[in-house]
């Protein structure tokens, strides 16, 4: 194929690139696609003819072949592991690339490194986005959203491919420009890090109805089928409802209950408390759900502490005699969407103070919008934080939001007695209770922190202000502790 046709290139054939070829080509673009492997260039052309697509996926086996195939100005889409396999690809490919030309980069990438790249191939002329894609190989393949950050004018010649490609819903494609620079990869971040958050809440309300109220799974299935009708349909309450009815193919019994506990991660969870961390942003939920997975990795740990400790007399939680299964569903039921708002909030907020920071005028309400549809945490509920940013752009917490406030309000009783009955229970429940401290602190206009900053003063002369006169404060708490002479000094400036 001599003459340069197709409208956009793909380097990286794994099962996400693959899919995401075919969904491009399904939108009725011409697509070239390369991969490192040959043998999976070939599999990609194998699956086009296939499924029909040919005519509009084609496979090349030398880059330069590959990029003289395209259109100008170039757009090629990398989705190959994040970190040095993206640099050695990027270095690569532009060899022969020409000024004016687009990478974007559809992995889960480092924001930093993509602002990295972007200089070094502004140097040059060349565009570089970096462009978080969510919603599995599912997504990839019939619609995911889209995350696209960096240089404005080169996303306009990326527009009209991946607002075909996106998810649709009925409030427009699921991609939108996040802002300049690795704002794209960092809101891709932390929607994984609400995705950790959403996944927690609801393996604890799993735990609970199953442990305390002993739900079989064909309850838990009929539960969850139930709960994805109301506020809290969403992919992950529908998917949850589906894996209690697959039946193990290899013995007696359903599948979830041979699965082993302990749960894997790429990293951006963990990026995400780390960020939530560097901008004093409080994240518990989410941090809950970090924590949670670490734990669950020492299995070997809890099986010998869990036969230590019963022989002192802790025993494992069991279900409580007399409990009221129905009431306690209603209260699960109401406790995962008030967790929920709370883990959502957290998210919003790092992504508001990072906005803020770096000036990439993040908009809030698009991201509900374009989370509503082809990602992971897909969700009825998105629509109203949509609204809550579009009523309020500078909404600080949208726990104070009048979409939210009710709702939280509302369900405060049965959240607290979740937690109430999972603590007497012994069972862990950090993401649900996570919540709630979040909840109970946020919305206090008074806390103890007052002693913590007495402490603070009484060891390292930290001082501390008064509520009812300005300026900072010293006091020698007890002479014996200190040497300074006087009892209270002001205009300390800690
Ligand atoms: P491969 O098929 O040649 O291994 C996911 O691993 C994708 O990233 C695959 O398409 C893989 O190509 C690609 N990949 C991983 N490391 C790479 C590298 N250093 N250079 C180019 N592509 C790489």
């Amino acid at each position: 194929m001599a003459d340069a046709q197709s409208d956009v290139g793909l380097i990286g054939l794994a099962v996400m690139g693959q899919n995401l070829a075919l969904n491009v080509a399904e939108k009725g673009f011409d697509i070239s696609v390369f991969n490192r492997t040959a043998e999976k260039t070939d599999a990609a052309v194998k699956r086009a003819e296939k499924e029909g697509l040919a005519a509009r996926l084609h496979g090349y086996h030398e880059l330069r072949d590959f990029v003289a195939s395209l259109k100008r100005p170039r757009r090629v889409i990398i989705l190959v592991k994040a970190g040095a396999p993206v640099d050695s690809t990027i270095k690569q490919l532009t060899e022969f690339l020409e000024p004016g030309d687009i990478i974007i980069d559809g992995g889960n990438e480092w924001y930093e490194n993509t602002e990295r790249r972007q200089r070094e191939l502004a140097a040059r002329g060349i565009h570089h986005i970096g462009m978080g894609v969510s919603g599995g190989e599912e997504g990839a393949r019939n619609g995911p959203a889209m995350m696209p950050g960096g240089d404005e004018g080169a996303y306009s010649h990326l527009r009209p491919i991946v607002e075909k490609v996106a998810a649709q819903t009925e409030d427009g494609a699921c991609v939108t420009y996040i802002g300049p620079g690795g704002a794209g990869n960092y809101v891709k971040m932390v929607h994984n890090g609400i995705e950790y958050g959403d996944m927690q809440l609801i393996a604890e309300a799993y735990d609970v109805l199953k442990t305390v109220g002993g739900l079989s799974n064909e309850e838990l299935a009929a539960v969850f089928t139930d709960w994805n009708a109301g506020e809290l349909d969403s992919f992950l309450i529908q998917i949850t409802s589906i894996i209690f009815t697959v039946k193990d193919e290899l013995a007696d019994g359903f599948l979830v209950d041979k699965i082993l506990d302990k749960t894997g991660m790429k990293g951006t969870g963990k990026w995400t408390i780390q960020q939530a961390a560097e901008l004093s942003v409080a994240a518990p939920t989410m941090a809950a759900a970090l924590d949670a997975r670490f734990i669950s990795g020492l299995k070997d740990e809890r099986v010998a502490a869990e036969a230590a400790l019963g022989a002192l007399g802790v025993q494992p939680p069991g279900p409580l005699p007399g409990v009221d299964k129905a009431q306690l569903v209603q209260d699960v039921r109401e406790a995962l969407y008030a967790a929920k708002i709370c883990s959502y909030a957290q998210g919003y907020n790092i992504i508001r103070a990072k906005s803020a920071e770096k000036g990439w005028g993040v908009d809030l309400a698009e991201l509900g919008r374009i989370w509503k549809g082809g990602c992971i945490i897909r969700a009825k509920f998105l629509d109203r934080i949509k609204l809550a940013y579009q009523r309020d752009p500078e909404l600080p917490n949208l726990l104070v939001s009048p979409r939210f406030g009710p709702d939280l309000a509302a369900k405060q009783a049965a959240w607290r007695r979740v937690v109430s009955t999972a603590v007497a229970a012994g069972i862990a429940v950090p993401g649900i209770t996570g919540s709630l401290g979040y909840f109970d602190s946020y919305r206090r206009a008074r806390l103890p922190a007052n002693l913590v900053q007495a402490q603070r003063d009484f060891f390292g002369s930290h001082t501390y202000e008064r509520v009812d006169r300005p300026g900072w404060s010293h006091t020698v708490w007890d002479s014996s502790f200190g040497s300074a002479d006087s009892i209270t000094t002001s205009g300390y400036n800690n």
